[in-house]
This record gives structure tokens, C-alpha cells and sequence, in this order.
């Protein structure tokens, strides 16, 4: 029935456009490809690890889940990094990202976001601190999702512009569905601000304050992956229910439709509508059904594998897979690749010299070099 509908709307819209179609595309059967063209070095184990940050030197920041991070060497050395703020370590929350300053060079300035515990419960936070060789001094909250309560998918992913002038990360929508359509409420959101935490007077509902006034984009359920690509274009992934994983373009003051609109369904099976049928609301570039549960978004440009330059990677927890994106074709994106890993991944990260780094959502979850196998 869906796909019948689905095939509907694609001549429907290409019967009345001559411009590339930008239906969404489903690619939630795509088979594992075989046919590993790298080799798998195991470095280090960590408990479970949340998501890896590069440094300019090739040091890697490594986040865990309970309440730690590392600074870790290419070879696995690992010193634990001290001055890092309380957490509330509880299902899907924790210290979450860890994103490095656009200025690292000048500022040595690193970005970390978590579950803040506190009165009512918990909280995504976002907090700014410098790197002195393995201490973060000086942390400061430039941000925190209000009231704090209960709930996991907290998003948490953070980047910056190309410009380097702005931070940008998504707050989830804590799996209490209606607020991430509330404008009043930072849940399902992806949020803009000045490094510093201030508010850029250019986001799209400035003059509205409050939360509005932070607000980038809106209709988003739990948001794992948030990356530009060469040509300024912001990308994103996110966790659909059961069924309707997305990847969109993330266009200032767009809504993105989550709970209203979904290419899931609910997990006690009841049906939502999808996209297709609220043209008000942005639809996925690609969604998965079954879901692959993207965690982790990272571009490709480097020459270590010529094969993959302008690709992207996502980690997959369910699907427990590596997935590349390739951005070509009719619809602008598409699943080129998925390796099965055998583990839930979690995070995935381009290393300076090219190589792909990826860790896994476990106890001992291992930090992974990728490197071109020898033909
Ligand atoms: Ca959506």
C-alpha cells in the first residue's frame, strides 16, 4: 500500500515538474555488501563509547556514555581527560558529544554535550571548556534544554558552520512526541547559536525570542548525525519510530514534520501519515524502513580512499552496519554501501590522514581503524 502510494506521488511529481524530483527514497533493504574494501584494526576498548573528535594533530577525543572522556592516540594510548561536569548516566543519556572549536588552533576551546541531572530530572546541556593537555578548564553551559524530566533521545550531535562563526546541534525530542512541534519547547530541535552561546540576530525566528529565537529547524525526532558537506549544504539523520529512519537537508525555519508526519509507525503498530501526504513539511532526502538506527554523520574528502571523496558514513546501532552515502543521482542521495560490522555502531569519524574510525555501543565497545585493504 505504501509503496503503491509512493510510486503514485513520484510520477505525480515528475508529470508536473521538469526539475529533479526530490522524493524521498526508500532503502531500508539494502543487503550488506559483501565485499569489505578495508582493513579492520582494532586500537582500544572503552565503556561504551559515545562519539570520537579529531584534534588537528590526529589525537582523537573520545566521549563514554557513563561520564568520561579520553584523549587517545591513533595507536590506542589512552589518558583520561579530568575537569569533565556530572552526568546523568541512564539509558539513552549521558556525556554525549564531544566537538572540537573551529579555532582549536587559537582557542584550544572543546564542545561537549550531555544529560544534565537536576531538580525534575534531566536535561541536554551544552557546555564549552579549553583543552589544556588533558584538562578541560574553565567549562561554562551555554546552553540547556528547560524544564528538565524524563525520557531518552536526547540528540545531543554538535557542528559548526563552514564560516566557523555559528555552533549548531540538535536537541532530541526526549520521546515525548507533540513538543518537537511546540515552538515554546527546545525538543525535536536543531538549534543555532554564536560560539560563545548567545543568539545569532540572523536565525530565522530572532525577533520571537525565547526559544524560538535559537531555533534553526523544527520536527525532529532524535537527531544522530549533523554535518555540512563541502558546498555548505547541512545535512542530518534521525531516528524514525518503527520504520521511517531519515536523512534530510536541513533548511533554516523548515519544519521537518515529526510527530505529525513520519515514514514509520508507531511502535504499537498504529499508523502515521507520511510525509508525502503534509506538503507543509520537509520529507527525507532518504528514509529506512526497517530502520538502520543512524548514529553518527561524516563526509568524506580525503584521498586514502579515492573511491569514497564526497561519500558519507553512518554508523548503524540496529542495523549494525557501516553505511555509505553517495550524494549523486536524480534524488541527490542514496545508500551506496552497507558492510556489516557485527556490532552496533556508534560513531564514525574521518581521521587527517584519511582513514576511517568508527566505535561501538557496547561495554567494551572498541575503537576501529579503517584502512584500504591491499589488492
Ligand atoms: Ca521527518
Amino acid at each position: 500500500m505504501r509503496k503503491a502510494l509512493f510510486a503514485a506521488a513520484l510520477f505525480a511529481t515528475a508529470a508536473m515538474t521538469a526539475m529533479p524530483v526530490a522524493a524521498e527514497m526508500n532503502f531500508g533493504n539494502a543487503r550488506p555488501n559483501p565485499v569489505k574494501p578495508f582493513v579492520e584494526t582494532p586500537v582500544a576498548t572503552f565503556n561504551f563509547p559515545w562519539a570520537i573528535a579529531f584534534l588537528p594533530d590526529g589525537h582523537m577525543l573520545i566521549t563514554e556514555k557513563p561520564g568520561k572522556i579520553f584523549l587517545v592516540s591513533q595507536t590506542g594510548q589512552k589518558q583520561e581527560v579530568s575537569g569533565v561536569p556530572a552526568v546523568q548516566y541512564e539509558g539513552q543519556g549521558g556525556l554525549l558529544d564531544v566537538a572540537i572549536s573551529p579555532h582549536y588552533a587559537a582557542d584550544h576551546q572543546v564542545y561537549i554535550s550531555y544529560s544534565e541531572p537536576g531538580e525534575g530530572g534531566s536535561s541536554l546541556a551544552v557546555a564549552r571548556a579549553t583543552l589544556k593537555g588533558t584538562a578541560l578548564e574553565g567549562l561554562k553551559v551555554i546552553w540547556r534544554q528547560m524544564p528538565k524530566g524524563d525520557g531518552g533521545q536526547f540528540g545531543g550531535i554538535i557542528t559548526f558552520d563552514p564560516a566557523g562563526r555559528h555552533i549548531l546541534f540538535a536537541s532530541g525530542e526526549r520521546m515525548r512526541k507533540t513538543p518537537a512541534q511546540d515552538p515554546d519547547q527546545a525538543l525535536g530541535k536543531i538549534i543555532r547559536l554564536n560560539l560563545d552561546g548567545s543568539v545569532p540576530t540572523d536565525n530565522p525566528m530572532y525577533a520571537e525570542g525565547g526559544v524560538k529565537a535559537q531555533t534553526w529547524t523544527t520536527g525532529h525526532r532524535n537527531p544522530y548525525g549533523l554535518a555540512y558537506d563541502a558546498k555548505g549544504t547541512l545535512w542530518e539523520v534521525e531516528m524514525g519510530p518503527k520504520g521511517g529512519d531519515e536523512l534530510n537537508i536541513i533548511t533554516p525555519g523548515k519544519n521537518y514534520g515529526w510527530p505529525t508526519v513520519s515514514n514509520g509507525i508507531n511502535y504499537d503498530g498504529s499508523p502515521i501519515p507520511p510525509h508525502d501526504t503534509r506538503p507543509e513539511f520537509e520529507k527525507p532526502v532518504v528514509y529506512w524502513t526497517p530502520v538502520i538506527a543512524p548514529a553518527g554523520l561524516a563526509f568524506y574528502y580525503k584521498s586514502l580512499f579515492p573511491q569514497w571523496k564526497g561519500s558519507a558514513f553512518i554508523g548503524g546501532l540496529k542495523a549494525m552496519s557501516l553505511v555509505r552515502v553517495a550524494f549523486d543521482g536524480p534524488n541527490g542521495a542514496r545508500e551506496a554501501d552497507r558492510w556489516d560490522m557485527g556490532h552496533r555502531i556508534r560513531d564514525v569519524a574521518v581521521g587527517p590522514d584519511g582513514a576511517v574510525w568508527v566505535i561501538e555501543d557496547e561495554d567494551a565497545g572498541r575503537l576501529i581503524k579503517l584502512t584500504p585493504k591491499k589488492k
